[in-house]
């Protein structure tokens, strides 16, 4: 088997992101090793084979790796949270994957998010220069995430595109989404230019559509050759204002609302 015709693994296969993207990605061309920590809800994509697994386990997702030519990392805990909920998933998953990536030599796809810069008031543009402002546990260990792969980078030469994903769901919801809404589709698109891409280095991407209201601009999309096809603006004037409050004020939204851990 050519390095070309190798699976590519993936990460919390049977999460929120995973169950939906991994049809799409096979749809592209991407044979795939699913693995999460559940069984995968449904049929397996065409060509694609599953295998249980704790992101914690460092030994399991690096035999799991073996054999592939990229890891895309979608699996977390993905809400608001105590330190001890993200503790495994997030800050050990994401060292068993970048270690997994570093005996194997491959590129790792990583879902970042939102959360890491949710403290910033809306209003505001960001560009990914701009400093973390983590609105959550959950977006601490995202910002972590993003360090790690910067660190892997440097020491050790791992590629990795860095997704900041806002709100990936069939279509926005409320008004925040106006501004944070990623498509399902543009999301497997984003995977699959990440993949791709000759030379992505280390890339951080905001993981939005082409939504007129977004915060959130300059980026290194064009060093992966992506773009989003699809937009919020259809959804514009659907959604009742926003009411005043943390939820309103910050780009986190319900993250920034919520009451302290401890
Ligand atoms: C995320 O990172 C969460 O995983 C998702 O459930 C949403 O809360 C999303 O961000 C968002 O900010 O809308």
């Amino acid at each position: 088997m050519s390095q070309a015709d190798a699976p590519v693994l993936v990460t919390g296969a049977s999460g929120n992101l995973g169950r939906v993207v991994a049809p799409l990605l096979a749809g592209l061309g991407h044979r795939l090793r699913l693995t999460a920590n559940t069984p995968f809800p449904g049929p397996l994509p065409e060509g694609a084979s599953f295998a249980e697994a704790d992101l914690a386990d460092e030994a399991a997702i690096v035999a799991l790796a073996e054999g592939t030519r990229a890891i895309v990392h979608l699996g977390a805990y993905v809400d608001y949270g105590t330190f001890d909920l993200v503790l495994g998933p997030n800050l050990r998953g994401i060292h068993s994957v970048f270690e997994a990536a570093r005996r194997h030599g491959l590129r790792v796809v990583n879902a970042s998010s939102n959360h890491v810069i949710g403290f910033h008031e809306r209003g505001q543009t960001l560009s990914i220069a701009d400093p973390p402002r983590p609105d959550s546990y959950y977006g601490l260990s995202k910002a972590y995430g993003e360090l790690v792969a910067r660190y892997y980078f440097d020491r050790y030469g791992i590629e990795s595109v860095n997704m900041r994903i806002g709100s990936c769901f069939d279509e926005p919801r409320n008004e925040r989404m106006l501004a944070t809404w990623l498509s399902r589709p543009d999301l497997a698109r984003l995977i699959d230019c990440s993949l791709r891409a000759a030379a992505p280095g280390f890339a951080i991407v905001w993981g939005i559509s082409d939504n007129s209201r977004a915060w959130w601009e300059g980026d290194d999309r064009a060093r992966i050759g992506w773009a989003p096809r699809d937009s919020a603006d259809a959804w514009i004037g659907r959604f009742a204002e926003p009411a005043e409050g943390a939820t309103e004020r910050f780009q986190g939204g319900r993250f920034c609302d919520l009451p302290a851990d401890r």
